[in-house]
């Protein structure tokens, strides 16, 4: 193919290339495209490549595979690689050979959190030995839509077990199947969770693009903690047919991303109406999606008023280790942001904040929705081989089976929602509880500033900032805002593993009405651009495998 060409010729355009720098003088040969490196190449560079034909799919799963190989052993952050993913690219290659492109993602490579259901040869169990083999009727809405815009599904990540709905001291990243996921900035980092995997893959490039889910915070905060881009769209933007639950109220499917535009490509994708999941009727203006990619803007932040929750920051502050240092450099994206056009709304507070963070009402609504969903989930099952179909079902399996890892991983928040709370959404307490926690999200807290100040968006650090958003089931997006300083003091999770230490990095949210999504991808591409933070992380392990290595072994 010509790509052994351009394999050749590199390093004389390297050359060349400095002589040229020197000298400028026209090249006597046209100069080939540099390859794009894949620890942040973008989906249209990708896309360009695949267009121009200076490599192919089949060539870039090749190279996402060997660069999970490369570090899954230390990192953990796959947990299967689809055997069909090379079938799949050829397949997409043919096409595109003959002109038909399914979609933006032609050819793509995408991993998804591995409680989103694909009937492949590929297993969906939220990380637990209860499910291993089971299979579905057909894919997830997710997983089709990805394969309907022509994405590869490369695989599936690991993640925090059940979500991180079972333990009261396991890990985030930790699942029986899949083991410890760890970050990549820090030796044993704590990834946070519990869409890890999803968030660790795209820091290290093991795909284009990832999927995971957010109840409160599992997108939103692995993304922080992995440098990279987390979209948490409203609740019924995305449809959860067939992916594991834990609520049907708080539960969202969204992208991990290197940058906003790819978030903006991917949700696109997996956007919209959903006969499988009513929610998803709520989508406003007819079901019509608007255009995430058009809203990549560098001018959008120009007259947007945003507020900041100093309050609620203040409360957060008292709760959540080196905040300051967050908020330090929080403080100098405002700065960036109104130098940018914005309008910054100071003391736009959350009246309820301190009674929310105070309050038990969103894990009785969880667990009441986890009991009936994830029975509702088993029900649909084809093959089901350790015959679980309730909550009782799943404990019994874990508290019984040795990989499982019990009791040193407990099962508390199970025996809370089965032998302490002990009603489920039916109940007439759910609505009070559900009541509540609107209120929470709602008039008393982000909706309520937004509506008061007739904000676009709200921001503030990530971390300790899904919260918010999760009862109102409102969009959050974390884009990198910064990295704990080389003399920052080490802390340890409970298992020793560092979620603060030297260079892990944090992010900053963006978080508004439900369904403004096109306005805050808007603005968080306007600031990524102006401040291109990602760029300046420093990771402690990294795949070397490019496209040049694949196109050299041909
Ligand atoms: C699931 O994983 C098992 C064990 O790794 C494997 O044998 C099986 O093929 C996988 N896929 C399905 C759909 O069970
Ligand atoms: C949505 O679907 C659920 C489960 O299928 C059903 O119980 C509920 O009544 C539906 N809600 C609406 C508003 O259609
Ligand atoms: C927090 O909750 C406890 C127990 O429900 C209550 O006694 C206390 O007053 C609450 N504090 C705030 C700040 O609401
Ligand atoms: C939910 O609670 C009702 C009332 O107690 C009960 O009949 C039903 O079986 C429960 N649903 C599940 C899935 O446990
Ligand atoms: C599950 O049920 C099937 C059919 O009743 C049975 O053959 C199988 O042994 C059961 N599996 C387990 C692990 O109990
Ligand atoms: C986790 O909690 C269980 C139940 O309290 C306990 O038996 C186990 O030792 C705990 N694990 C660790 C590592 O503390
Ligand atoms: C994730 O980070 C948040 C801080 O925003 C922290 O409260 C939480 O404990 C972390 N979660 C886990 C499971 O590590
Ligand atoms: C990729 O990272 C390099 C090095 O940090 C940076 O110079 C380049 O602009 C980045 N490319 C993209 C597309 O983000
Ligand atoms: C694809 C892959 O590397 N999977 C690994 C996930 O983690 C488990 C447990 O550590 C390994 O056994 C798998 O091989």
């Amino acid at each position: 193919m010509g790509l052994g060409r351009w394999v050749v010729f590199a390093p004389v355009i390297g050359l060349f290339a400095s002589f040229a720098a020197a000298r400028p003088i026209t090249p006597c040969t046209p100069s080939q495209p540099e390859l794009p490196p894949l620890i942040n190449a973008t989906i249209s560079a990708l896309v360009k490549g695949l267009q121009s034909k200076q490599f192919t799919s089949v060539d870039l799963v090749e190279a996402y595979i060997r660069r999970i190989h490369e570090v899954n052993s230390a990192l953990h952050a796959v947990i299967e690689v689809n055997c069909d993913a090379l079938d799949l690219a050829a397949q997409l290659d043919a096409e595109r050979a003959d002109g038909q492109i399914r979609g933006p993602l032609h050819g793509i490579p995408i991993l998804i959190k591995n409680n989103i259901a694909t009937k492949d040869g590929m297993n969906t169990t939220s990380g637990s030995y209860a499910l291993l083999k089971s299979t579905v009727p057909e894919d997830s809405t997710i997983a089709r839509k990805l394969r309907e815009a022509g994405a590869i599904l490369l695989g599936k990540t690991n993640l925090s077990q059940w979500a991180y709905y079972r333990s009261s001291n396991s890990t985030s990243g930790w699942s029986a199947l899949g083991g410890q996921t760890y970050g990549a900035y820090y030796r044993d980092q704590d990834p946070n969770g519990s869409s890890s995997g999803s968030a660790v893959a795209s820091s290290l490039g093991l795909a284009a693009g990832s999927i995971g889910t957010e109840t409160d915070g599992s997108i939103v905060l692995p993304s922080s903690w992995g440098n990279v881009v987390g979209i948490k769209p409203t609740v019924g933007l995305t449809s959860r047919s067939l992916v594991i639950p834990i609520s049907e109220h708080l539960d969202t499917v969204g992208p991990i991303s290197t940058n906003v535009k790819d978030g903006a490509i991917i949700l696109q994708a997996i956007a919209g109406f959903d006969a499988k999941d009513n929610y998803t009727s709520a989508i406003p203006n007819h079901g019509v999606i608007p255009d995430y990619v058009a809203a990549c803007n560098y001018y959008a932040l120009a007259g947007a008023r945003i507020g900041i929750p100093r309050s609620a920051m203040a409360l957060r502050a008292t709760q959540i280790s080196t905040y300051g240092p967050q908020v330090q450099i929080f403080d100098k994206a405002v700065s960036i942001m109104r130098d940018a056009g914005a309008v910054i709304v100071e003391n736009s507070d959350f009246t309820a904040a301190a009674e929310l963070l105070n309050s038990t009402v969103e894990g009785l609504v969880t667990n009441a929705d986890f009991i009936v969903g994830l029975s509702r989930y088993f029900n649909q099952l084809v093959e089901n081989p350790e015959n679980v179909t309730s909550l009782e079902d799943v404990r019994q399996f874990t508290q019984s089976f040795g990989l499982e890892d019990y009791p040193n991983r407990d099962t508390k928040v199970w025996d809370d929602a089965l032998f302490e709370q002990r009603w489920n959404n039916t109940d007439p307490r759910f609505w009070e509880a559900y009541m509540e926690l609107l209120y929470y999200g709602g008039e008393g807290g982000l909706l309520g500033a937004i509506e008061r100040d007739n904000l676009d968006a709200i921001i503030m650090p990530a971390n300790g900032s899904p919260i918010f958003a999760a009862g109102a089931g409102a969009p959050v997006i974390s884009v990198p805002l910064g990295f704990y300083a080389a003399d920052t003091t080490v802390v340890k999770n409970d298992r020793g593993m560092p979620f603060v230490a030297p260079g892990i990095p944090f992010g900053i949210s963006f978080m508004g009405a439900r369904f403004s999504e096109a306005k805050l991808i808007g603005l968080a591409y306007a600031y990524e651009q102006r401040t291109r933070v990602r760029d300046r992380g420093k990771l402690i392990i990294e795949p070397t495998t490019e496209l040049r290595d694949v196109l050299a072994s041909y």
